[in-house]
């Protein structure tokens, strides 16, 4: 195991419900719009990966002209992401359990470690660097880099090349349906780490399914890795 290939959103941090979402609300608010997603709703639409990608969907099944999103959607979803920055600053978005100590043993174990991730390079970045201290990742491919998202494999492509790696030496691993469906596109092995948000989601072909990264570790991904 050469190296490590990481999801941000649901996986590192549990940053949908209590993050995305909530400054998906403040920016509806700011900008005049009575829309409101509570957490089940949301839990919906985040099969639809990306958050502009999001907003024109639902938007569109509000009845929202194309014109009228084109020029909204850019809006509302810059501000949404200046607003979860803020909640990242404020230190309101956390590691999920274990995901620190895990990537220190990875780390001490020679595993390099990179991210694929559909969100925005804006705030990625800065929580990145926020909740795991800067330089962690190396290559770090954002949705501003595989603008076609998962289950799209295109991002866990761009890591590969980045890490010069074939997928026989590295492991994805994710906290979704779609997010399974991209690595194993793109030749990985794929742990899932569930969370409340993606615990009843189909997740044939992962090579191993936990809901809490306590119950990982190094020679755990190893073990997945050979077996594959
Ligand atoms: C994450 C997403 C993103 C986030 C918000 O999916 O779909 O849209 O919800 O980020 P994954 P942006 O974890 O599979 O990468 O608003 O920046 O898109
Ligand atoms: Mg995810």
């Amino acid at each position: 195991m050469e190296a490590v290939i990481l999801d941000v959103d649901g996986t590192l941090a549990d940053t949908e419900r209590d993050g995305h979402r909530v400054a998906f609300n403040l920016a509806f608010e700011q900008l005049g719009l009575d829309h409101r997603w509570d957490v089940e709703a949301y839990g919906r639409l985040l099969e639809i990966t990306g958050g502009q990608h999001r907003l024109h969907a639902y938007l569109e099944g509000e009845g929202m002209g194309e014109a009228e999103r084109a020029e909204l959607v850019p809006r509302l979803h810059a501000r949404k992401n200046e607003l979860f920055q803020e909640l990242v600053a404020a230190g309101r978005i956390r590691p999920r359990p274990g995901v620190p100590e895990l990537l220190d043993a990875l780390e001490r174990a020679g595993v390099r470690l990179a991210v694929a991730t559909t969100g925005s390079r804006a705030w990625v970045e800065p929580l990145l660097a926020q909740l795991f201290g800067a330089g962690r990742f190396s290559p770090v491919i954002t949705g501003d880099e595989a603008p076609v998202r998962k289950p799209d494999p295109s991002a866990y492509h761009q890591a590969l090349e980045g890490l010069d790696l074939p997928p026989r030496s590295v492991v994805a691993v994710e906290d979704s349906a779609n997010g399974l469906v991209a690595a194993r596109a793109a030749g990985l092995a794929c742990v899932v780490v569930t969370n409340g948000y993606t615990a009843g989601h189909d997740l044939t072909g992962a090579a191993l399914v936990v809901d809490t990264f306590e119950d990982l570790d190094v020679a755990t991904l190893g073990q997945v890795l050979a077996s594959a």
